[in-house]
C-alpha cells in the first residue's frame, strides 16, 4: 500500500511507523511532524514547497519511508554566488510530470523496479521489430547459423569451454549469449538507450546530472538451465564497495523484445530488496524471487541493488532482451564509452545532445582542460624585481605567443 501526499522540501526524510497516521494538509504540519521525528525541519519556503510531490511508503523494515519524488532546486543560499549570477537551477523533475511517470517512480521506489508499456515509453512495434531483426542478423554473423524468435538457433551451439558468468552460481551449461556495445551497431540502438522515458527513470534514481551510460547489451536465450537453481540472483551494482545508500550506482533498462511469460525465461527478482543495500544471501534470495511478467515491448527498470535474475526458459525459441546499463559518474563504465565510442555516431540519433551527455565524452584531467591566468606584460617585467629577483623573463606565453 503507498500514499501520495503533497509535500514541500528536499531533504530525504524517513518518519517512525505511528508518527505519520493521518497525513496532513499543510506543509507546516510536515514540518512539525518531522521536528518531532528527529528528521529535522522540511522545506525552506512555501512558495518552492507547493510545487513538490512526496510519497510515503511502508517498507520491508516495518518503517515508513519517506521519499522525495519531485527534487526541487537547491535552496538559493546553499549556492548564493550561483543564484547571483543567474543560472537558474534545472527543473530535474520535468520528465516525470511530461510523461506522466510518478506511478513508476513510485514503484521504483516501492519495489525497485518498474515494468513501463511500449504506450508510455512510446517505443513502437517497428521500433521492436527492428531491433529483433538487427539482433538476430548481428547473431548469425558471429554464431555462424541462423536464429528466429519462433524457432531459436536452427543448429545446436558449442561454447567449447566456456562455464557462463552468472551460470557459474548453479554449476549449468549456458543457454544463452550477449551481444555488446549495440550502440555502435546501428542508430536504432541510440535512439532506445536515449528513449527520454528510460532516461528520466535512471536519472530519477542514479542522479540527474550524474547519470552516464555504462553498457549496451543484449541476452539472446533458448530454452536450456538459465542460471540454475540460484536463478543467477545478483545486484548489477555489486561490483561497488558497501555500504551502499539509496542512490542507485548502476539502474538497468532491460527492454523485452520478446514476451515475458511464465515459460519464456523471464526475469526474476526480489521486490523491495534494493532496500536491503546488501548481496542476495542464497539459497534463500532464490525463495524469496517472483517473476516479471510483461507483452513484448516492455521496459523493465530496475535500481542497481535489487536482487535479480532470470528463469529458465522452458517454451521452444528466444527470449530476446536488450539491457542497457547506466551508472553514476563517479562509477567506472563497463564500455569504456567516454574514451572509445565513435563519437560521430552520436549525433546520429533521436537526441544527441543527451546521447553526449550520457556518454559522458570530453572528460576533464585528460588534458589541460581548464585554462591558466596569464601574467600581465607590465607585471611581468618588474614582479621579479619586486621579489628580489634578477628580472628574469617570465617563461609564462603571451597571448599572442600561444596563439589564443
Ligand atoms: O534476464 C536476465 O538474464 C538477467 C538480466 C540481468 O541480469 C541484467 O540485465 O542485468
Ligand atoms: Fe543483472
Amino acid at each position: 500500500m503507498a500514499y501520495a501526499i503533497e509535500f514541500g522540501g528536499t531533504s530525504l526524510c524517513r518518519a517512525r511507523e505511528g508518527l505519520v497516521q493521518n497525513f496532513p494538509s499543510r506543509l507546516s504540519d510536515y514540518s512539525a511532524l518531522a521536528e518531532r521525528s528527529g528528521w529535522g525541519a522540511l522545506g525552506w519556503g512555501k512558495r518552492r514547497c507547493r510545487q513538490a510531490t512526496a510519497l510515503v511508503v511502508p517498507t520491508n523494515r516495518n518503517v515508513l519511508r519517506w521519499f522525495r519524488v519531485t527534487m526541487q532546486a537547491l535552496p538559493r543560499t546553499w549556492a548564493p554566488n550561483v543564484a547571483k549570477a543567474g543560472h537558474r537551477q534545472p527543473d530535474r523533475n520535468a520528465a516525470i510530470r511530461e510523461f506522466g511517470l510518478e506511478p513508476y517512480v513510485l514503484a521504483l521506489e516501492l519495489n525497485g523496479y518498474a515494468v513501463v508499456p511500449p504506450s508510455v515509453t512510446g517505443v513502437t512495434d517497428e521500433q521492436i521489430d527492428r531491433l529483433t531483426a538487427l539482433l538476430l542478423d548481428k547473431s548469425e554473423e558471429l554464431v555462424g547459423c541462423r536464429f528466429t524468435v519462433e524457432d531459436g538457433p536452427e543448429c545446436e551451439l558449442d561454447y567449447g569451454d566456456y562455464k557462463g558468468v552468472i551460470e557459474r552460481m548453479s554449476g549449468v551449461e549456458p543457454s544463452q549469449f550477449q551481444l555488446m556495445q549495440l550502440c555502435t551497431f546501428d542508430r536504432a540502438f541510440r535512439d532506445l538507450a536515449v528513449n527520454p522515458v528510460a532516461v528520466a527513470l535512471m536519472r530519477h534514481m542514479i542522479g540527474h546530472r550524474a547519470t552516464r551510460f555504462s553498457s549496451h547489451n543484449c541476452f539472446i536465450k533458448w530454452a536450456g538451465d538459465g542460471y540454475g537453481d540460484s536463478l543467477g540472483l545478483h545486484c548489477d551494482q555489486g561490483g561497488v564497495p558497501q555500504p551502499w545508500g539509496r542512490i542507485a550506482l548502476n539502474a538497468n533498462c532491460n527492454w523485452c523484445l520478446t514476451e515475458y511469460s511464465s515459460d519464456s525465461g523471464l526475469l526474476a527478482c526480489v521486490p523491495g530488496s534494493h532496500l536491503r543495500a546488501s548481496h542476495p544471501v542464497q539459497p534463500a534470495a532464490a525463495r524469496e524471487a517472483v517473476p516479471v511478467e510483461c507483452p513484448r515491448g516492455s521496459l523493465i527498470a530496475f535500481h542497481g541493488q535489487l536482487w535479480h535474475g532470470a528463469y529458465p526458459r522452458t517454451a521452444p525459441g528466444l527470449r530476446v532482451t536488450i539491457s542497457n546499463y547506466y551508472r553514476h559518474a563517479a562509477i567506472q563504465p563497463q564500455d569504456d564509452i567516454p574514451n572509445h565510442f565513435p563519437r560521430g555516431l552520436a549525433d546520429d540519433c533521436d537526441d544527441p545532445e543527451t546521447f553526449k551527455q550520457l556518454a559522458g565524452f570530453g572528460l576533464p584531467y585528460q588534458s589541460q582542460a581548464l585554462p591558466v591566468p596569464k601574467a600581465r606584460r607590465e607585471t611581468a617585467s618588474n614582479c621579479g624585481r619586486e621579489n628580489g629577483q634578477t628580472g628574469r623573463q617570465s617563461t609564462a606565453p603571451s597571448a599572442a605567443s600561444s596563439g589564443l
